[in-house]
């Protein structure tokens, strides 16, 4: 028999489903190396939620110290050969990137609005 009413309940069940995963996956994840005492890419542009994957290549140890649009700053840990950092920008604005051992080593991550 063809049931109309439950067809659509149903579709809204699987557009409710959709619109959640969209919502999860909307975030992403952008990857930094901290490569020949350098931060590359050293200029990134991204949405509020989204997370900034720090990774150290060199074979030395890095800092990521993270300089808040008010000015306060975060030190998020040093790392060694291969080694991630993730750090998490929930509001917009414009931070600036550094490494503590490494004055020279530096990056600006602008993050938008989502
Ligand atoms: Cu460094």
């Amino acid at each position: 028999m063809f049931q109309p009413a439950k067809r659509l309940h149903l579709a809204g069940i699987i557009l409710f489903s959709f619109l959640g995963l969209t919502g999860v996956a909307g975030a992403t994840e952008y990857p930094v190396d901290q490569r020949d005492l350098r931060f590359e890419p050293d200029m990134l542009t991204i949405k509020a939620g989204d997370s900034v994957v720090f990774t150290d290549t060199d074979r030395i140890t890095h800092d990521v110290t993270i300089v808040n649009p008010d000015g306060t700053s975060q030190d998020k840990g040093m790392s060694t050969f291969n080694q991630h950092i993730t750090v998490k920008f929930d509001k917009p604005g414009v931070y600036l990137v550094h490494c503590r051992i490494h004055p020279d080593m530096k990056a600006t991550i602008t993050v938008g609005t989502p």
